[in-house]
């Protein structure tokens, strides 16, 4: 019997994503887990966020990636509270991953905790990793159809983020499908519409320091 055993295999990641979340309770962190495509704009969202909350907020990220520490070399410019995490073949971080990348921060030093998944707008949904909430992130050249084609993202987010919206004169992009498909799947779900590029992240940041008040 196959079945028993991936159950086996959840139940595990569930009681360690239990443990993480009694963790971060303690520290008195807020923890989210970002999710979106490779290259809609995670990290460069993150290096803004880091600039821009400086002086009142203490941010902290553990990112994900098959390869390379290339994301938290771009982090680590702004912040001494980032790890990468290097999944090899793995699509999604699991919340042992995230249990060993957080022993290597100081979580009595912040007070938010931003996981940036592997880029993958399927794999990591379905894998509580101890976080608060998880935020669903899309970009304009994905293409508008994008949540309606990865329904579980958006059911499982409690914020969906549109970045590159800069781009919107220069590709087909269906901003009022986009939209309608989003309120469609999650009534209530807020959705920001930014664009990194230009700084415009403005509504993110309210978001924020909302969460955490
Ligand atoms: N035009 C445009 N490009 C952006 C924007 N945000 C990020 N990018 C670019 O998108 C590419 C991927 O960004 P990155 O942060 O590495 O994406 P990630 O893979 O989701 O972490 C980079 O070349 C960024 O400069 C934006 O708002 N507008
Ligand atoms: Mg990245």
């Amino acid at each position: 019997m196959k079945v028993p055993v991936v159950e086996n295999v959840l139940k595990l990641n569930d009681e360690l994503a239990a443990m993480n979340r009694r963790h971060f309770a303690q520290h008195g962190v807020f923890v989210l887990d970002l999710i979106g495509s490779p290259g809609c704009g995670k990290t460069a969202l993150l290096e803004a966020t880091l600039q821009r909350v400086k002086s009142d907020l203490r941010v902290g990220v553990l990112v994900g990636d098959l390869a390379t520490t290339r994301d938290a070399d771009r982090l680590a410019r702004w912040s001494n509270q980032v790890v990468q995490i290097n999944t090899g073949k793995g699509c999604h971080l699991d919340a042992n991953q995230v249990r060993q990348g957080v022993a290597r921060l100081d979580l009595a030093a912040l007070d938010v905790l931003v996981i940036e998944n592997v880029g993958n707008l399927i794999c990591p949904v379905g894998f509580d990793l101890g976080q608060h909430l998880k935020v669903g992130m899309f970009s304009v050249p994905e293409g508008d159809d994008k949540p309606a084609k990865h329904p579980h993202l958006v059911h499982a987010a409690s914020l969906v983020l549109l970045n590159k919206t800069d781009l919107l004169p220069h590709v087909p992009f269906n901003l009022e499908q986009f939209r309608e498909d989003v309120r469609r799947l999650n009534a209530d779900l807020p959705l920001l519409e930014l664009s990194v590029a230009r700084g415009d992240i403005d509504g993110w940041l309210d978001w924020l320091r909302s969460q955490v008040a």
